[in-house]
């Protein structure tokens, strides 16, 4: 039988065969595991949740990380709050317009964990560009002085325990304050099938603050029901608006994103669009 880590979800449970154990510790904040699987590579779990694997994190962190930037105006200033396996960070850093790229990890350990064993995710730590500090997110955005950003991208947990905070409407404000105006943030949202009311809770949320707001699907099969979303937010941009000069640079070094997919990724299914419009009325 071998050794096996599920990620039980609500009364859902995924798992993965186990070859080896890398890294096991206890953060300040959280329970750290890096483990070797014989399907996904190596994977992380934070307090015994999927957070990424070799195997598959591609769409997640390309998802994340391209519509926002392609729709921005030559983005040059980057925030990304959380994205502690250097994933978000290095997808970013693929684009020649960033000048300063700026994350902010809380949990010091996670990213030396992942240094250490995740090499193959977080290729960019040496890029000059990037600057990683150790800080709270949330304190960050809502008391930052600095000089705004061009995208901001929101990499968390999951609005569970400790994550909730990352799923504020006054986060999600506060993150908008370091925005210029004509920026662009998207963030993970969850999957709209076994965590629909915070899908949809972070739809209404968004919409309160933000003149456009666009949900987008893919598959991520590390996660709980494999059908995860994430968030384009903005005030002046268009999310189907994708600088193609731009994009030409980046997609063929990509394994999942490209302009069709971006497109298909912006479908919106029906349950998603009915769930929305029920909450705040057809915009
Ligand atoms: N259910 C897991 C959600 C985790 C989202 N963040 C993952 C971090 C990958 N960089």
């Amino acid at each position: 039988m071998g050794i096996w880590f599920d990620e039980t979800f609500k009364s859902s449970r995924f798992g993965l065969k186990v070859t080896r154990t890398l890294f096991s510790a206890q953060s300040p904040f959280q329970k750290v595991d890096i483990f070797e699987t014989e399907e996904l590579g190596r994977v992380m779990t934070l307090d015994d949740a999927f957070m990424t694997s070799e195997g598959d994190e591609f769409f997640y962190h390309e998802l994340l990380t391209h519509p926002a930037m392609l729709t921005a105006k030559a983005p040059e200033r980057v925030l990304v709050i959380g994205g502690g396996d250097g994933g978000t960070v290095r997808e970013v850093l693929r684009h020649a317009s960033v000048k300063k790229c700026v994350m902010i990890e809380i949990d010091e350990l996670v990213v030396r964990a992942c240094m250490e064993h995740l090499p193959t995710i977080g290729t960019a730590w040496k890029d000059p560009r990037l600057e990683v500090r150790f800080a709270d997110g949330v304190d960050y955005v809502k008391h930052s002085d600095e000089e705004k950003y061009d995208v901001v991208l929101l990499d968390g947990t999951d609005p569970i325990g400790p994550g909730e905070v990352l799923f504020d409407l006054e986060f999600f404000r506060a993150c908008k304050r370091m925005l210029k105006p004509h920026g662009v943030m998207a963030l993970q949202s969850e999957t709209p099938l076994l965590m629909s009311e915070a899908f949809f809770e972070t739809q209404v949320k968004l919409r309160s603050l933000f003149s456009k707001v666009a949900p987008y699907l893919g598959p991520v099969p590390l996660y709980p029901s494999g059908l995860w979303s994430w968030t384009w937010c903005s005030d002046t941009q268009d999310p189907f608006a994708i600088d193609e000069a731009r994009a030409k640079g980046i997609v063929d070094s990509l394994r999942w994103y490209n302009l069709d997919v971006h497109r298909g990724a912006f479908a919106q299914p029906n349950y998603v669009r009915r769930g929305i419009a029920d909450r705040v009325g057809t915009r």
